[in-house]
């Protein structure tokens, strides 16, 4: 593979260095995951998929696309609209990765809603599912355990400042995930994404100096609604909101649709609760194959339905 322009490597077809993807196989509707398997679970409800297909293949009728670095893309249609799912892996740099990738081949608004698991600090329950109206970084502060380290005073975890979802996306969240799984499995509150599996989530592990035992009272009383415990909602809250109107694709003759608004990516999120950190509850396997696929369709029901601005100026993908 040869690339060519080093501050944003694509190769000659233009596909981006990491996702691997390139103009037209991208829709400005996109649902991203973690886990692939989840995304193949998800395409499942994309239109002209037959349901009952084996369940760990992509439907033939599909854009596909797996990237050397990690990341499935599957473009298709729901219920006529184009929409496109996207498997990143884990953490804030794959997140990264992801939404400046995707936001350079597309053209015009999107809207990207994320659907992960999670740990709960809150009274959620496994099964149930988390939409963050906002979110926080905790971050393992590295000088702290610096050996030369004059920090004594300062704390082993920071704590950023909330960055927010878009606010009708998270409403839109709240009532589609409530008609899947009934108001009393739906939870809207704050969402905090850490650094690390471990340490900043404040799991105890001996063969390392982590000094977490006191974090998650610090959490509570830094944001008395936390309500999650995650590794990316964070990083797609903040490029959502740092995102600009501005720049239009040359090579498109596509104009900026979102002139109306002053960002061109609309994110939300939403997340399953995989771990009660309270009870030290772990999901079943049976929980996660129910609830992966309504959650999944929650999803798609919000991103056809939120607006995207004009849409007579975008420019549509093709997924089918
Ligand atoms: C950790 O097991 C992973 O699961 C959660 C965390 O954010 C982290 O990525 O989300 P996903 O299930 O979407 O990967």
């Amino acid at each position: 593979m040869s690339m060519s322009n080093a501050n944003f490597p694509m190769d000659s077809e233009g596909r981006t260095y990491h996702v691997g993807v390139k103009r037209g196989e991208l829709a400005n509707r996109i649902i991203t995951v973690g886990d692939p398997a989840r995304a193949i679970v998800l395409s499942r409800s994309l239109d002209g998929v037959d349901p009952s297909a084996p369940a760990k293949s992509i439907s033939a009728n599909l854009f596909s696309h797996a990237s050397h670095r990690g990341f499935l893309t599957i473009t298709g249609r729901y219920k006529g609209t184009p929409v496109s799912i996207v498997a990143i892996g884990m953490g804030v740099s794959m997140m990264d990765f992801f939404v400046r990738e995707c936001r350079a081949v597309v053209d015009g608004p999107m809207t990207i809603i994320r659907l992960g698991s999670c740990g709960s600090l809150s009274d959620a329950k496994v099964g149930d599912i988390c939409v963050p109206s906002s979110s926080y970084l905790v971050q393992r502060n590295y000088d702290y355990f610096a050996e030369d380290s004059s920090a004594s005073s300062a704390s082993p975890y920071i704590l950023s400042k909330k960055f927010d979802a878009d606010p009708e996306v998270t409403a839109t969240l709240v009532k589609n995930m409530s008609a899947q799984l009934g108001d009393n499995h739906v939870w809207n509150g704050i969402n905090a994404t850490a650094d690390s599996f471990y340490s900043s989530q404040g799991r105890q592990d001996e063969n390392f100096v982590d000094n977490n035992q006191e974090l998650f009272t610090e959490l509570v009383k830094y944001e008395p609604g936390t309500l999650t415990l995650e590794m990316e909602t964070f990083l797609l809250y903040h490029l959502a909101r740092t995102s600009t109107v501005a720049p239009l694709k040359e090579e498109s003759k596509v104009k900026a649709a979102a002139t109306s608004n002053k960002h061109s990516i609309r994110a939300g999120a939403c997340m399953m609760v995989f771990a009660q950190r309270k009870s030290n509850e772990f999901i079943s396997k049976e929980d996660v194959a129910r609830v992966e696929p309504l959650a999944g369709k929650a999803v798609f029901d919000s991103l056809v339905e939120v607006s995207l601005g004009d849409e007579s100026e975008l420019h549509a993908t093709e997924g089918s």
